[in-house]
């Protein structure tokens, strides 16, 4: 006989939080989806009986190794690497692989929980991931950052495959260090196939996996305004981070006609008020993906900029807030700054940046806010098509691709909007992107029998 939704909720959180006590990160990310369940649970007692959110929230299998390397120097250097495949439900393993000194289970397992629902979101065939490394590119050259690829994706090889496990990129993570594991990978493989994604557009990557992220971010602020009849033409938006969901999130704004105020790293953020137009984000491009400069450099090079050591976005007035760096970079504190400049929307491009005090301040003060496995979900959804691609030995066009991620964005909208709606008519993202992300789920789960 099933309990009441909110004290099942309530309980499997005690002990899920017990038990994992030594990984807030994980716990962090447990909360905020059952947190949402109770109307679904209400509905689905079923789930209960079942224990959907007892084996969901388990990794199928947490693999640790080894990366044994050696630096320019002759020195060997020692990383532990990782894959969470965490549910094989809706399809092989899939999400993106994180080379930054802060990875850890715990991070690694909030990520790859947050990838089952927003890969669900997509529609696609799409299990969910997470991996990486504690290795730091920062400061490494070229010929170690390949070593390391090839040293970790030694390991990982036996794990991967076109139908089991397919990564990609994350932070630490882009085209160069794709490629690296890609060569490597098929080198030990004996074959050329989609075993990773965020490969070259000239060998096996599709059109506009690069700016997917970004693009589908900026896609879903857009249906957000939409709902309002909106539109970005004319707003500003404050961006953080600096790297590819921060550069593409820009570059489409910028294409709808937005002014782009910040972007920033972990030393701090360049305020341009004449806005970042694009020849500047030209700018930035070089100097972050090229020359693997820091942003603080902006401000030496542009006089309307002030580089604000150490600071993050917040407290620069915009209409349209766009955290895309890192997990629990907004936090109470910076939310109650951002409140302050009475803005639109908050969309999240990062996992997670968002922490559960912050928003609350933004709920409360009745801001509109794009949760990042709805948000965010451009960038693997290209990934699933960059698989049917590799599938069927084809290349579809530019256009091609962005009507489908423009689709797929507008689509995971639409499922916020029908699981979120309350009483009042406003949507509750959150409640609505994890409902309907949950749903696929755990009728998948009920399908597939006790496994
Ligand atoms: P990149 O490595 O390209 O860029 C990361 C950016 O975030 C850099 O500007 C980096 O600054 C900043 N950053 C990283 N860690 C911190 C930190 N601890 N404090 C402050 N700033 C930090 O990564 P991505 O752009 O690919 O990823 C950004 C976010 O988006 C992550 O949360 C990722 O999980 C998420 N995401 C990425 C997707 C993708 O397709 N790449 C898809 C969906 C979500 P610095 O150089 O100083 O470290
Ligand atoms: O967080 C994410 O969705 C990603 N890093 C992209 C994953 C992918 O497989 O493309």
């Amino acid at each position: 006989m099933a309990r009441s939704s909110q004290t099942y909720i309530d309980s499997f959180l005690k002990d899920f939080g017990e038990r994992h006590a030594a990984e807030p990160e994980f716990v962090q990310s447990v909360r905020e989806v059952a947190g949402s369940l109770g109307g679904l649970l209400d509905k689905h007692p079923e789930y209960q009986d079942a224990a959907i959110l007892e084996r969901i929230s388990e990794p199928e299998r947490l693999i640790q190794f080894r990366v044994a390397w050696t630096d320019d120097a002759g020195k060997v250097q020692i990383n532990r690497g990782y894959r969470v495949q965490f549910s094989s439900l809706l399809g092989p393993y899939k999400g993106g692989l994180r080379f930054h000194p802060s990875v850890n289970r715990s991070v690694l397992q909030f990520l790859g929980f947050e990838q089952i629902f927003k890969n669900s979101l997509t529609g696609l065939w799409l299990g969910g991931a997470k991996g990486g490394a504690d290795f730091d590119p920062k400061g490494k050259s070229d010929a170690e950052v390949m070593r390391f690829c090839q040293a970790f994706i030694t390991e990982l090889a036996n794990y991967i495959g076109p139908d089991t496990d397919v990564p990609a990129g994350d932070i630490g993570v882009g085209s160069r260090e794709i490629g690296y594991m890609f060569g490597q990978y098929k080198k030990l493989a004996g074959e050329f196939h989609g075993s990773l994604t965020g490969k070259g557009v000239d060998w096996g990557g599709s059109n506009l996996r690069p700016e997917a992220t970004g693009y589908g971010l900026v896609y879903f602020v857009e249906a957000m305004l939409q709902e309002r009849d909106d539109s970005l033409d004319g707003k500003t938006v404050a961006i953080s981070g600096a790297g590819n969901v921060a550069q593409y999130a820009a570059q489409k704004a910028l294409q709808q006609g937005a002014t782009v105020l910040t972007m920033s790293d972990s030393d701090g953020t360049i305020y341009d008020a004449d806005g970042i137009d694009n020849e500047k984000l030209q700018y930035i491009m070089k100097l972050k993906n090229a020359e693997r400069g820091r942003i603080r450099e902006y401000a030496n090079k542009y006089e309307t900029a002030e580089f604000k050591e150490g600071q993050a976005p917040w407290g620069v007035k915009a209409d349209v807030y766009l955290p895309c760096a890192t997990q629990n970079e907004l936090d109470e504190a910076g939310a109650k700054q951002l409140v302050v400049h009475k803005p639109l929307i908050v969309a999240e491009g990062a996992n997670m940046p968002t922490t559960p005090e912050a928003y609350q301040v933004l709920r409360q003060a009745g801001i509109a806010f794009g949760p990042g496995k709805a948000s965010n979900a451009g960038g693997v959804a290209v990934s699933g098509l960059e698989m049917a691609q590799n599938s069927s030995r084809t290349q579809w066009s530019h256009e091609d691709v962005d009507e489908r991620l423009q689709s797929i964005m507008q689509d995971i909208h639409a499922k916020c909007v029908k699981y979120g709606k309350d009483d009042t008519g406003a949507t509750d993202y959150v409640r609505g992107a994890n409902a309907a992300g949950f749903q696929r789920v755990a009728q998948a789960m009920l399908s597939q029998g006790i496994v």
